[in-house]
């Protein structure tokens, strides 16, 4: 399929190390993936639902060791320590290979290695970015067939460039011998004994956000963990936003928001053009502009459905891989909690075991049938409120950047930052506290800079000294934006509604970006006047429960700047001083 001599070097030194029986090249044709697809059910890897209810639909589950991302397992391997560490795992290069060469040394002996030649963004865009695959998984090849743009047109636009090589095995998927390693130096991705998603379908996290971090540092454009939408309003005018939230924060969600009915009425629609990452360059007109490097979402299920998210929900409804939820036995067709309230009667739960919706365990609490971190892989066009600039290849231009986490009382429903450095501030010290679901202490704060801490592909420090460098060469800067959903009363029950309701902070937010609105100045930046947030036809939320939700307790928040500069201690000395500058006069605004 191609003379470029780096692809065809590649494929021949892996083939030596791993010694499959076989190589295939994915070519991306509908007849290649069909085939593929009746082999997987043949060997048992996928499960054919029902094809009338869910065409093209299929289930995976995994081994039970093997269900989410395992950041103890993921290494960001460079020549020295300090331009990976102290936030990721490091492994000296060198080391690293030669660690790895010894774990796939013919690992692949008895099966076919697939050549999966994979676009990040679209074919043939200037911004788009190439990576080849080889993979023991015919798993992974499904599912990168649907999350990325394979096959021959994405060798013929590689030509003889260069591209990101990715190994993966799935091995013999033991948990000791686990790793997943990215050697930004060399653009290189190998991955070993996993077969889950954000392990192995290498042009997501690894590529599109690890490695792409790095290479947006070097050649002066920007990779990150951001959803991108598009906000219409009735005269037709739409405008985009990119938010970071750390993993569980409603991304998806809000990638897809359904506007409530008094906005639906007045003609406001929101268009999804990405729900996970967001590589952005500054353009010829000084703006940002920003694509997904994406073809699909790969969604957590539990949680999803009509109301949740209505827009998800239709996209999983062709086309698409479910993996570790629960298999209705009756109709072959899904189920997963909190879908609805009716769980199959005769399925089988995420393990292949029997199981109903009335089991219990010696608690009397109901046994789950789908893993909590169970997911759909699926089309990005199956989504109803997809943008129409999804495959434009120079994206879209950003009005406002948002950066938000999950924090009970501390962060306001919504503010906005005094400027680029200021921003980049807010982003630095993004935060979750962890939820009773989660296991460990309630009320635990994991500062999640950019929502990235898992995803920086190098040194925490130079990568909030690359963000201050992008200000500079931003003309035309987007506003930059806090937000939170989760505030909580006494009780600890959630004062704002959030999903669809998110809306109305959306739209102070571009108000804020056109000039249309003023603001109050607070110590932490700016917030909106109460009555500026619209709460037309929202039951039980009054003009005081927005004062409240945007009031700021300065104790509290001098409480935060001394957590804020312990991390910043703990990140060690590449924290820009703007940083610190900016950390200074928050303490001296609370202070005043
Ligand atoms: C994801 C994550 O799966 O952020 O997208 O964990
Ligand atoms: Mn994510």
């Amino acid at each position: 399929m191609t003379t470029n001599k780096k692809v065809l070097d590649f494929i021949e030194q892996s083939k030596t190390l791993c010694q499959p029986d076989e190589i295939v090249w994915i070519d991306g044709s509908e007849e290649q993936l069909d085939a593929l697809r009746a082999q997987a059910v043949k060997e048992k890897v996928l499960i054919k639902l029902n094809q009338e209810k869910l065409p093209g639909c299929y289930l995976h589950r995994t081994t039970v060791n093997d269900v989410a991302r395992v950041e103890g397992r993921t290494f960001i391997c460079s020549k020295n320590k300090d331009d990976s560490a102290p936030i990721n795992n490091w492994m000296e290069t060198s080391k690293a290979f030669e660690l790895l060469n010894g774990l796939f040394k013919g690992v692949m002996k008895g099966r076919t290695m697939y050549v999966i030649p994979y676009s990040m963004g679209a074919v043939g865009s200037k911004f788009s970015k190439i990576g080849i695959e080889l993979t023991d998984s015919i798993y992974v090849v499904l599912n990168m067939a649907i999350m990325t743009r394979v096959g021959k047109k994405v060798m013929d636009a590689l030509g003889d460039g260069d591209f990101v090589k990715g190994l993966h095995s799935y091995a013999e998927l033991s948990e000791e011998k686990r790793y997943i390693c990215h050697f930004p130096e060399e653009n290189t991705i190998m991955s070993i004994n996993s077969n889950y998603g954000g392990n192995v379908l290498l042009g997501k996290k690894c590529f599109a956000l690890r490695i792409a971090s790095y290479l947006g540092k070097t050649e002066g454009w920007m990779a990150e963990h951001m959803l991108i939408l598009g906000i219409e309003n009735p005269k037709g005018e739409i405008k985009y936003v990119a938010a970071a939230f750390p993993s569980a924060c409603g991304k998806t969600n809000l990638a897809m928001l359904i506007p409530p009915e008094i906005y639906k009425k007045k003609g406001y629609k929101v268009w999804c053009v990405g729900d996970d990452i967001a590589w952005i360059r500054v353009g010829e007109d000084g703006r940002l502009w920003a694509v997904n490097p994406e073809n699909g979402f790969f969604g957590v299920a539990p949680g999803t459905n009509m109301k949740s998210n209505p827009n998800a929900l239709l996209s999983t409804m062709k086309n698409t891989i479910f993996t570790n939820v629960v298999e209705n036995l009756d109709d072959e067709t899904v189920w997963w909690e909190g879908l609805d309230k009716n769980p199959p009667k005769n399925a089988l739960d995420w393990k292949g075991n029997p199981w109903n919706g009335d089991m219990k365990d010696a608690d009397g609490k109901p046994i789950k049938g789908a893993h909590p971190n169970s997911r759909f892989t699926a089309p990005a066009i199956n989504c109803p409120c997809l943008s129409d600039k999804f495959e434009a290849p120079d994206g879209v231009p950003l009005s406002a950047i948002i950066f938000g986490g999950r924090r009970a009382k501390t962060a306001p429903l919504v503010y906005q930052s005094k400027g680029w450095d200021n921003g980049v501030f807010v982003g630095s010290i993004m935060a979750s506290e962890t939820t009773a679901a989660a296991t460990g202490a309630v009320g635990v704060v994991r500062r999640d800079p950019m929502a990235m801490r898992p995803f920086v592909g190098y040194n925490m420090g130079d990568y909030f000294r690359h963000w201050i460098e992008m200000g500079k060469k931003i003309k035309n800067k987007p506003e930059i934006f806090n937000v939170n959903w989760f505030r909580t009363d006494d009780e600890g029950n959630f004062i704002w509604p959030g999903f669809g309701d998110n809306l109305r902070v959306l739209e102070w937010i571009i108000n804020r970006c056109e000039g249309k609105v003023d603001a109050v100045e607070t110590p932490i930046g700016y917030v909106p006047h109460a009555e500026d947030i619209n709460i037309e036809g929202l039951n039980g939320v009054t003009k005081e429960t927005i004062e409240d939700l945007l009031s700021i307790d300065v104790e509290n928040w001098k409480k935060e700047t001394e957590g804020i500069e312990s991390f910043y201690k703990e990140l060690g000395e590449r924290v820009p001083e703007e940083l610190y500058a900016e950390l200074d006069a928050l303490k001296k605004n609370l202070n005043k």
